[in-house]
Formats: structure tokens, sequence, C-alpha cells
């Protein structure tokens, strides 16, 4: 019951903190969101590796209500006041792009962000096919929030419009 209580402040303050990213004490990245494309959003997210996937914790403020795509890009550069400059969709398997939870998607396809009626959003989840480091490697990379939703089908981006934010992935 105790270690159960722990766990539970632990996912808690993790996503105010940014805290527990690392429950082994293992290596870590993370990306601090910037606005782009005439947005206001920030936010930060944090990666870590667990049982051969990758953990990624976001939160994210600043959107419109609703679903948001939610993707890592291939080239760490932000730069661009659109974010052109992040490429496209980090996709070290040389597949389609699809569902996060298929076969056939770019190693960068991520699930859709969800803001509440506040413009917040929290995500948490494993995302399998990316690493922290090597050939399937995020750090150096960027992560990116899109206007709209992903249809998790449409070439080459899922039709999600905008870049609104973008953050480059760093080590930590
Ligand atoms: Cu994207
Ligand atoms: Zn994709």
């Amino acid at each position: 019951m105790q270690a159960r209580i722990g766990l539970v402040l632990c996912t808690f303050s993790a996503a105010l903190l940014g805290a527990c990213a690392t429950p082994a004490g293992g290596p870590s990245a993370s990306a601090d969101l910037q606005a782009r494309s005439g947005s206001a959003v920030s936010g930060k997210v944090s990666f870590s590796e667990a049982g051969g996937k990758l953990r990624v914790e976001a939160l994210v403020s600043g959107l419109t209500p609703g679903e948001h795509g939610f993707h890592i890009h291939e080239a760490g550069d932000c730069s661009a006041p659109d974010a052109a400059s992040a490429k496209g969709h980090f996709n070290p398997a040389g597949k389609a792009h699809g569902h996060h939870a298929g076969n056939e998607r770019h190693g960068g396809d991520m699930p859709n962000l969800v803001a509440n009626a506040a413009g917040e959003a929290r995500f948490a989840g494993e995302i399998s096919g990316l690493s922290l480091s090597g050939a399937s490697g995020v750090v150096g990379r960027s992560v990116v929030v899109h206007a709209d939703p992903d249809d998790y089908k449409s070439q080459p981006a899922g039709n999600s419009g905008k870049r609104i934010a973008c953050g480059v992935i760093v080590a930590r």
C-alpha cells in the first residue's frame, strides 16, 4: 500500500515538476516547447527509456481545447517561425505515416495531445520503436505540437496543420 501511494504521488508530481521521468535513475532527455506560428503555447516534454520503449511525459498549455498532433520530427532545429526547420516526422524505419499503435507508422508518430477547456494537455505514455540514442534515438531531434488533430492516416503527416510549438530534445 505504501509503495502504491508513492507511485501515485510520483506520477502526479511528475506532471507538475518533470520529476520521476527516470524511475530507474537511467539517462533521460527533455525539450522545452517554444511557441511557433503565432501561438502562445508553452510546455515541457520529458523522455526516458522503459522496457525497450521510450517513455514520454508532456505538460503543455496555451492550446485550443481538443486534439493536437504530437510528433517527434527529424531535425533538432526549431528556429523557423513556423517550425518548418524541424523537417518531417522522424522515420528511422522508413515507413509511412500511421497510427501510433500500428506497425506501419513513423517512429515519431505519437498519440494526439488532448487539451482541456483551459487549454492544458497532459500526456504520459510509452512509444515503441524509439529510444534516447542510437539509430532510433530522439536526442538531437525535436518534438512538435500541431494546431489540428493527426488523423493517423493522411500522408505524410496526418493533416495536422500548423506547427504551433517546437522544442529541441536535449540529453540531461
Ligand atoms: Cu508533427
Ligand atoms: Zn508521421
